[in-house]
């Protein structure tokens, strides 16, 4: 299905589709770990890249190429690469830019387990890394070194919803001979296109607002080059964090309604913002379609929407924050975020625990910080909720 110049919902709807023999209206599972070949000399072609076609599931599926396909469309791509967790796309992504000797920059509040993966292992290999508030560009060209050859930004961040600008951003990166890639999980292919603004690759948790529906943990690579891709496919077929054929059908199918769903969920998002806003007990809100936040003006140039996603600060701190988390009835305290269910969270003891809390406090991430990820449930019944939880407090 060729979907190129059709709307977003419709490459949502479409992109990427299989044709099968039945005519299938969604492409098939292809739930096989291999595949067999007519003859040997097809097989030896197909090894040799002489022809195109499947051969072992860890290599390529259909079912996978379906969903790597679609999402290639809606970002602007030239292919991208699937894989078993956003972790996943994160460590292919680091392993496949960066050499021996060589310093990625990142975006200082950056998702937990990606700034250890650079700070503590991606090290054991030569590999430095340093963390600076991507938001601030005059920051980020002081904190450039020599050997800086990616710069790592995830914007909005979690859990501080940091902005960065990605033109800049790349133009800086380029301008250094370093690449840019930007994990763009917080605002999905809905509301931000970072290859369109000149990123090198983009990738996401899919398990977040790209499935959308709690039940699927994946991740996905997108690049901007054939080159970049060929690499990225290469090194995730060696490292073996491939996708799997069932876990691709699910978020396929999650993928379809993203625009619904994101476009619906905002909406409540703003509402519960500017609510918290007004609220007493909260001495500060972070939400990227307020226009108290920093970077408001950017994000409205950048982005077609402000998303999900809101961080607020109690002013009874921490033990507010717990009562609060303890009392909600309707919204479920966990952590993950991006789908349909509204989830209650505490970044210092949660999802940044892993940090420590001299670099949480560089960050921006305060003991009493909370996170919200809004869902698609009644607006109505999520202020309600808050309200009698906040009575706790
Ligand atoms: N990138 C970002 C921005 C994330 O928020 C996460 C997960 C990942 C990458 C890793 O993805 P995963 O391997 O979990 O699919 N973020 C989580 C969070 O904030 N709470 O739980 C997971």
């Amino acid at each position: 299905m060729k979907t190129k110049a059709s709307g977003f919902n419709t490459t949502l709807v479409h992109g990427g589709k299989v044709d099968d023999q039945y005519g299938s209206a969604i492409t098939p599972i292809y739930q096989t770990s291999t595949f067999s070949f007519q003859s040997a000399q097809q097989g030896a072609d197909l090894f040799a890249r002489k022809e195109e076609g499947y051969i072992y599931t860890r290599i390529g599926n259909p079912t996978i190429a379906a969903l790597e396909h679609c999402v290639a469309e809606l970002e602007g791509a030239c292919g991208a690469v699937a894989t078993s967790s956003g972790m996943g796309a994160v460590a292919l992504t680091c392993l496949a830019l960066l050499n021996q000797g060589e310093h990625v920059l990142s975006t200082a509040s950056v998702y937990g387990p990606s700034r250890i993966l650079m700070e503590k292992h991606l090290v054991r290999f030569g590999v430095e890394s340093s963390f600076v508030d991507c938001s601030d560009l005059a920051a980020v060209r002081r904190a450039l070194r020599p050997t800086t050859r990616l710069i790592y930004v995830e914007t909005p961040s979690n859990p501080m919803m940091q902005v960065t600008d990605l033109a800049a951003m790349a133009e800086l990166a380029h301008a250094h001979g370093a690449r840019l890639a930007v994990d763009s999980t917080f605002a999905s292919p809905y509301l931000q296109q970072p290859l369109r603004l000149g990123a090198d690759v983009v990738l996401h948790s899919v398990t977040k607002f790209i499935n959308g529906h709690a039940d699927v943990v994946g991740g996905i690579v997108s690049a901007g080059t054939p080159e970049l891709e060929r690499r990225l496919r290469e090194l995730m077929t060696l490292l073996g964090c491939n996708m799997d054929p069932h876990q691709a059908y699910l978020v396929h199918r999650g993928l379809k309604t993203l625009a619904l769903r994101m476009s619906h969920a905002q909406l409540g998002a703003a509402r519960i913002a500017a609510w918290l806003e007004a609220r007493p007990e909260i001495a500060w809100v972070r939400y990227i379609g307020l226009p108290s936040h920093p970077q408001h003006e950017l994000a409205k140039r950048q982005m077609s929407g402000f998303g999900a996603m809101i961080s607020f600060e109690m002013k009874g701190g921490l033990e507010a924050g717990r009562r609060l988390m303890d009392h909600v009835q309707l919204m479920l305290l966990a952590v993950s975020l991006g789908g349909v269910e509204t989830l209650i969270e505490h970044p210092a003891s949660m999802t940044h625990a892993g940090v420590s809390r001299e670099e949480r406090a560089a960050a921006g991430i305060t003991e009493g910080l909370v996170r919200l990820s809004v869902g698609i449930e009644e607006p109505e019944d999520l202020l309600a909720d808050l309200e009698q939880a906040l009575q706790h407090v």
